[in-house]
């Protein structure tokens, strides 16, 4: 443990893989080892990236990542699969995307799979998050999917979240707005080639004023073509000025992450599938869902 410790503060890329490995699998030895690294993190930016799928996310952090890397920032990738039928196909042509970087030991790039069953997600992110920000990346890129309540709960789990949109996209942006407006510390209108891109920077400066962040201040609205290469550098300056002004400070940031770990921990507690046959019963009415949490919570006694 203390060799393997000392080679992830040291950068070792294998040693980070083995980490990363051992926390997307909860083995029993990853809680120990994050305790080991966490007096060590605090430093990373920790930068989500959510949005609907092909608003051009992968497209864009990949591009982001080369920005950085041509400022000599090294840098590491989380990339959250829905393990959706849907999306097998989007997350090949991530692959394929992130092979860009492939020689470039300065960015590190792992996808975790979710398992099809709550739980995990948002904890098993923070713990990559966290072990990499230890192991000297200086900017921990999150990229989700955002059209859940728990993808919205990742992206909450970062310092500074982007909220990427494309033209043409419908009824999606309709159906997440009410989320991404809560989580948002920067939109970015992608796909601004095409048609719609004005139109839907209108909606979103309406939608702005009406929800201004925490400190009231309006969420900036940056313009790019990621599959161009445009408006990158100046959605880092944006990223960074929003880091720089702190939105949360840490203490209202861990109050969240906190409150993140403790919630995917309970639901630890229910085994796979079960919540799926409880929340059949409860719907048939054949028991109530007070008796089914405590239940659960009886585990908590074990
Ligand atoms: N026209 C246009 N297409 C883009 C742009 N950015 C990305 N794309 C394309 O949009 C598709 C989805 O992009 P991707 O990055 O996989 O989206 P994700 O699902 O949000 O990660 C891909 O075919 C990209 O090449 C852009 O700025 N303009
Ligand atoms: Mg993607």
């Amino acid at each position: 443990m203390e060799d393997w410790v000392r080679r992830i503060l040291g950068g070792d890329i294998r040693a980070m893989a083995r980490a990363a490995t051992a926390i997307e699998n909860r083995e029993q030895r990853a809680a120990p080892l994050l305790k080991e690294l966490f007096p060590h993190t605090g430093r990373a930016l920790i930068l989500g990236i959510t949005g609907p799928p092909g608003a051009g996310k992968s497209t864009l952090s990949s591009q982001l990542a080369r920005a950085l890397r041509a400022e000599n920032v090294s840098i590491a990738i989380i990339a959250v699969d829905p393990s959706s039928p849907f999306s097998g196909g989007a997350i090949l042509g991530d692959r394929i995307r992130m092979q860009d970087h492939h020689a470039d030991p300065g960015v590190f790039i792992r996808s975790m799979a979710t398992r099809g069953h709550m739980g995990g997600l948002a904890r098993g992110t923070l713990d990559m998050a966290l072990m990499l920000d230890a192991a000297g990346r200086e900017v921990v890129l999150i990229e989700t999917v955002g059209v859940g309540q728990d993808e919205v709960e990742i992206a909450r789990l970062a310092d500074v979240t982007v909220v990427v949109l494309a033209p043409g996209m419908g009824d999606d942006i309709q159906a997440i707005k009410a989320g991404i407006m809560e989580i948002a510390d920067l939109f970015v209108i992608n796909k601004a080639d095409q048609p719609g891109a004005v139109r839907l920077e209108q909606e979103l400066r309406a939608m702005r004023s009406i929800a201004p962040d925490s400190h009231g201040r309006e969420i900036p609205i940056l313009k790019t073509v990621a599959s161009q290469g445009e408006g990158i550098a100046e959605t880092l300056a944006a990223v960074r000025a929003v880091k720089a002004r702190a939105r949360r400070d840490g203490a209202a940031l861990w109050q969240l992450r906190l409150r993140e770990l403790l919630r995917e921990r309970l639901l630890d507690l229910v085994p796979p599938g079960d919540l799926e046959a409880a929340a059949r019963e409860v719907a048939e009415r054949k028991v109530d869902p007070y008796t089914v949490v405590e239940r659960w919570m009886a585990r908590l006694a074990l």
